[in-house]
């Protein structure tokens, strides 16, 4: 037996444990069937940027944005698919695995938040974004904070603080907008989140998203990201997930 196959019964045996006990069974079914050794397909695919690497210039660097996309995004894209693999997940949807992240392996929670944040990140940022949310979303943020302004300072004041490596968020939970953040690569579809709730506006916090560029300034950093903020997305997500 190689190391691989030796790895892979390891983990199919130590799954077989961990399954039992707290996987839902729909989840496990095509891994485990076959002796655990069925390919997961094609697995999570990352998504296409959708803009050049400099298209955020001069508020996102693009050597910072091109190591984060084809290294870091990269990076937990392989890595969530793999551990999906390795503890037999298959045909699940990535929403109801966080639903339930609290019953899954360290390696599904980090990498597949990894994977699903950074998904979402690059669509709230455009280069043709900035400026102020409009129509229903922004009737909504002044319902919930009172003005935009004062959204703006409560979301950057959120992420400013963020402690170590983490997100702030926008979120819409229980009929209202709320700010919240989330530490590592956790985000708030996850059972484990303090604030539960769908995911509007996201910034990252980690130092590999602005340390190139602003050192350890990232309040800088925050204030350069109000100028790409892609508000046409944000608002389609606020009117499916309201409407
Ligand atoms: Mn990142």
């Amino acid at each position: 037996m190689n190391k691989r196959e030796f790895l892979k019964k390891s983990a199919f045996i130590s799954i077989g444990g961990l399954a039992a006990a707290s996987i839902p069974a729909k989840t496990i079914a095509s891994g485990l069937i076959g002796g655990g050794m069925k390919s997961m397909g094609e697995g999570f695919e990352q998504p296409e940027l959708g803009y050049a690497y400099d298209a955020l210039e001069p508020y996102i660097d693009a050597m910072t944005m091109e190591l984060h996309y084809s290294k870091h995004h990269a990076g937990y894209t392989a890595k969530f698919n793999a551990a999906l693999n390795e503890a037999g997940i298959a045909d699940i949807k990535i929403k109801e695995i966080f639903g339930s992240i609290s019953k899954y392996p360290d390696a599904v929670r980090n990498n597949g938040g990894g994977y699903y944040n950074h998904n979402l990140f690059w669509k709230v940022m455009s280069p043709d974004g900035g400026g102020a949310p409009k129509g229903e979303l922004l009737k909504g943020i002044e319902k919930s904070f009172g003005s935009f302004d004062s959204f703006k300072e409560k979301f950057s004041k959120t992420a400013a603080t963020v402690f170590g490596s983490g997100w702030a968020w926008l979120v819409y939970s229980d009929g209202k907008l709320v700010v919240t953040s989330t530490p590592n690569q956790d985000n708030p579809l996850m059972d484990i989140a303090s604030v539960k709730g769908t995911p509007l506006l996201l910034i990252d916090v980690w130092e590999h998203a602005y340390y190139l560029k602003y050192q350890n300034r990232r309040p800088e950093y925050i204030e350069a990201f109000w100028n790409v903020v892609n508000w046409d997305h944000v608002s389609e997500k606020y009117l499916k997930t309201t409407g």
